[in-house]
């Protein structure tokens, strides 16, 4: 065996003959393609199916206008923060089309629209950012697990989920989704290692936004590309164009039917721009120049979505107008009950805590019971 040079080192690495409970895989077919996979503009767009491209492009415009329409209600005092996902619509839609209805996802804080793409009121999906303390939704319903603020913790969450859906023989894919900075975690490392060695039936999307608040990537990671970080696991690796809705859905289409059929999790990392600021409370004008947005302008996923359809004539006046009536009739909903004061029990406290309540938590219950009365007596 011949010893390998380190690229720009002395040769250090010499291994010897493994020993049989060391198992060695190729790395070739887990390693990513040097540019991310795109379907628009390319010829592979032809074949893609008119109906899923009519349904991309009306999630993405209702997306679209969520987004604006959350960011209005932060500046009206109706909403505490709202991380908007605005040039990273076709990443959040295509994650919910990706899935089937008994299979779960893991969101991060900047995932609304995934959610409710999933079919999650869009009123329950502000829940928490509205500073509620809990997450508004029950995750049953549509499967969609809360939307996880401490970064990459919904990843072992994930991959506990779809490891035990295995054990148990129930037919769920779970779809994690991070963001770039927050593959830096160590929940990350652990997640990935983990669901590789139990060949887990998980997928795990990073949109890379370019930017963790105002950490560009290049202070994040010196790895060649964040799907390469898949090949240290033993997982595959891919890399998307994350504006090409299209494509992510393709790629997720793929892994996830890769998951469900016992083949093992899949590392995705969707290539996407954060259009607005991190969220309503920063400043991205500090970090980063005009120029840069206006360029990733020039690929917005609507646009590039857009110029399929009118080339393919899929898109007259009326289908644009239908698409953008129910986006600002969502809209018109979402302010309406965003404006209604909610109506708060601070008994609430202490409900959906444990399965089973404590003594002590009980005993906290009763106490603030009887000062509530007390003070309703002497108003
Ligand atoms: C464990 C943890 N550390 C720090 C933070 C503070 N924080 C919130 S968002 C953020 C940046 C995350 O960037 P990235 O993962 O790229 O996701 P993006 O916000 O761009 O979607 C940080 C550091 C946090 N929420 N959780």
């Amino acid at each position: 065996m011949t010893v390998q040079e380190l690229p720009g080192d002395a040769a250090v690495y010499r291994p010897t003959p493994p020993p049989a409970w060391q198992h060695r895989t190729d790395p070739a077919p887990l390693l990513p393609d040097p540019e991310p996979f795109r379907v628009l503009g390319t010829e592979a767009a032809a074949a893609a199916d008119p109906e899923l491209l009519l349904r991309l492009y009306a999630e993405l415009v209702r997306g679209r206008r969520y987004n604006a329409q959350a960011t209005a209600l932060t500046k009206q005092g109706r909403l505490a923060v709202y991380p908007s996902s605005t040039g990273q619509e076709a990443c959040e839609v295509a994650a919910a089309l990706a899935l089937e209805e008994r299979d779960w996802l893991f969101p991060s804080y900047r995932d609304t629209l995934a959610a409710v793409a999933r079919g999650l009121d869009p009123v329950k999906a502000l829940t928490l950012l509205r500073g509620d303390w809990h997450t508004g939704y029950d995750p049953y319903e549509h499967r969609i697990a809360p939307l996880c603020t401490p970064l990459a913790t919904q990843l072992p969450h994930a991959v506990g989920l779809a490891h035990a859906a295995r054990l148990k023989g129930d037919d769920v894919v779970a779809l994690a989704m991070v963001g770039d900075g927050g593959t830096s975690e160590g929940d990350f490392h652990e997640a990935l290692n983990f669901a590789a060695v139990w060949q887990a039936p998980v997928v795990f999307l990073v949109q890379n936004n370019g930017f963790a608040i105002s950490v560009p990537l290049a202070k994040q990671t010196a790895a060649p590309s964040l799907a390469h970080k898949a090949v240290g696991y033993g997982m595959p690796g891919r890399l998307v164009d994350g504006n090409d809705a299209v494509a992510v859905h393709q790629v997720l289409g793929e892994a996830v039917a890769r998951a469900r059929r016992g083949g093992g999790p899949t590392l995705i990392e969707a290539v996407t721009y954060r259009m607005d600021a991190h969220t309503n409370a920063d400043d991205a004008t500090r970090y980063r120049g005009d120029s840069e947005v206006e360029t990733w302008r020039g690929h917005d996923p609507i646009l590039l979505l857009e110029r399929e359809l009118t080339e393919r004539g899929l898109l007259d006046d009326d289908r644009r107008k239908t698409a953008a009536d129910a986006a600002e009739s969502m809209a018109a909903d979402l302010r309406e009950r965003m404006n209604a004061d909610p109506v708060l029990d601070p008994m609430d406290l202490f409900t959906h805590v444990y399965a089973e309540q404590t003594g002590q938590l009980r005993e906290q219950a009763a106490q603030l019971r009887a000062e509530l009365d007390a003070e309703g007596e002497a108003r």
